[in-house]
């Protein structure tokens, strides 16, 4: 199941992308053969709150990416071994840094240059001589709008995250729906082939539910159905699954666990379910709200599907019915 992403935490993370570049120091990647070049770079950027990292040889370039993680990179056209159309395609091809924002700098702007340089992909060019505020308008500009992308891609995978997360929720009783449980027993089914251990199933369905939504009406049924799902989460660990498997049926799936062991989740909850003592004057067993359970186990095998032990404790579940209800059956 997907981790729960609290509202909190998802304002925290854009408050951190939020802040401005001064406050949340912005890391600029400068690759150029001349040292003159670097260090006219590092004093126009510096005052803006810009740390700047200076690469005079292009071979260390992976090393330096990796260690600075910057926001954006600097490359010098010209330069001896691998220029800065190279680095700027292969940055491009690298699955972690091709959306790294690239800024050529170059005296070369003929158009042909010019070409080259966006068809290597990178975002911008600026030439040199290098005009100061040109310069530092162009790279801080950039920034921004990539920490902007940033924080919509982050927006974008916590409410993918959400949504993914609510479509294995039962609105109701805010355990997982069968949609949860279908996907578990499928794992737990294939996982337990490999490991030949034992799989168990309860299936839990509410006696005379019908004549208590009838007499106490659907939103107290609501109330009961809740109580139910509460108290069957509390008798599992975490290992197991409880689900809301249909109306007023409940599953539970107990991975690596015997069916002595299963009996004794469903006696207790069965018990724990007696004790919340809620009122049902239509119920033709007790004056409170029972269940009925079937419970089944096997070793997973590869010829069969988990259908098989769902409709096993099925029918264990209508041997219990018939046999008066408030009771469980093998
Ligand atoms: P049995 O002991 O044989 O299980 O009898 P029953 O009345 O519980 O079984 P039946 O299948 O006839 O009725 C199930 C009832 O559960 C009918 C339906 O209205 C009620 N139900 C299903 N889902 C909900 C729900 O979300 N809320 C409420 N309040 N009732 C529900
Ligand atoms: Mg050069
Ligand atoms: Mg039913
Ligand atoms: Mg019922
Ligand atoms: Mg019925």
């Amino acid at each position: 199941l997907v981790q729960p992403v609290t509202p909190t935490e998802v304002l925290e993370a854009i408050y951190q992308l939020l802040l401005p570049i001064q406050e949340k120091d912005a890391k600029v990647m400068v690759v150029d053969d001349d040292p003159t070049v670097l260090k006219i770079l590092t004093h126009l950027l510096q005052p803006w709150g810009v740390r700047v990292t200076c690469l005079d040889n292009p071979q260390q370039f992976w090393e330096v990416l990796k260690s600075t993680e910057p926001d954006l990179l600097l490359l010098d056209l010209e330069m001896p071994t691998f220029n800065g159309i190279e680095l700027c395609q292969v940055v491009r091809q690298d699955p972690k840094y091709g959306d790294l924002p690239i800024l050529v700098v170059t005296a070369h702007n003929d158009r042909q240059s010019t070409q080259k340089v966006f068809a290597a992909g990178a975002d911008d060019m600026i030439s040199k001589p290098i005009v100061g505020p040109e310069l530092v308008t162009r790279v801080i500009s950039r920034i921004e709008r990539s920490r902007l992308r940033q924080q919509l891609d982050y927006l974008h995978q916590q409410q993918a995250a959400i949504w993914q997360q609510q479509a294995r929720i039962d609105p109701l009783t805010q355990i997982p729906n069968r949609r949860a449980l279908e996907e578990f027993l499928q794992q737990q089914w294939q996982q337990l082939i490999q490991e030949q251990e034992t799989l168990c199933l309860i299936l839990c369905d509410v006696d005379h539910f019908k004549n208590y939504n009838d007499f106490y009406g659907h939103p107290a049924g609501d109330i009961c159905l809740k109580q139910i799902a509460k108290t069957i989460q509390e008798c599992i660990k975490s290992s197991d699954l409880a689900a809301r498997y249909g109306g007023e049926e409940f599953a539970i799936i107990l991975p690596k666990t015997s069916l002595d062991g299963a009996l004794r989740v469903a006696q207790r909850i069965q018990q724990k379910i007696s004790q919340l003592q809620i009122p049902h004057e239509r119920s033709k067993i007790k004056n409170y709200v029972t269940i009925s359970m079937g419970i089944t186990g096997k070793i997973p095998t590869p010829e069969q599907s988990f259908d098989s032990l769902i409709a096993i404790a099925d029918e264990a579940l209508y041997t219990a019915k018939n046999r008066g209800r408030n009771t469980y059956c093998l």
